[in-house]
């Protein structure tokens, strides 16, 4: 392990803070900040090649111009990756959608923007679980 420095402001430090009393590990700023690299990290990997599961979620105003009918075209253009859309009203003006994919990564990776990069999209956030090797056969989870 390297022992290194990094310079944060006030208000993001607390917030480091705050998460890890939240998450159970106290004072333990490293573990914290070690736990939130690695998140970021994972989150800005370049798609992986081949199959993938994936999961959009985002938030959107439905009364907002032309954009319930420009998401459904990104979704219809790319009805190879879709499987199931779950769309809830959360509001007068909001509606939360989370679609799960699969399909190639790179292919995903690019419809995903394609819904999240839409103008009035909010909260957009993308989840990729690529198989590893050796999930290819029969699998159970023991939870
Ligand atoms: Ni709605």
């Amino acid at each position: 392990m390297q022992r290194i420095t990094i310079t944060l402001d006030e208000a993001l430090l607390q917030e480091v803070d705050a998460l890890g009393i939240q998450e159970g590990r106290g004072g333990n700023r490293s573990e914290t900040i070690r736990d939130l690299i690695r998140a970021g990290l994972r989150q800005a990997a370049p798609p992986p090649e081949g199959p993938c599961a994936a999961a959009i979620a985002y938030v959107y105003d439905h009364h907002r111009r032309d954009l319930p009918e420009r998401l459904t075209n990104a979704f219809h253009d790319h009805h190879d990756l879709s499987v199931a859309t779950m769309h809830v009203h959360l509001d007068h003006h909001n509606c939360l959608e989370v679609a799960v994919l699969k399909g190639d990564g790179a292919e995903i990776r690019r419809f995903a923007e394609a819904v999240t990069g839409q103008r009035g999209v909010r909260h957009g956030s993308l989840l990729v679980v690529a198989p590893q090797a050796g999930d290819a056969h029969h699998h159970h989870h023991d939870e």
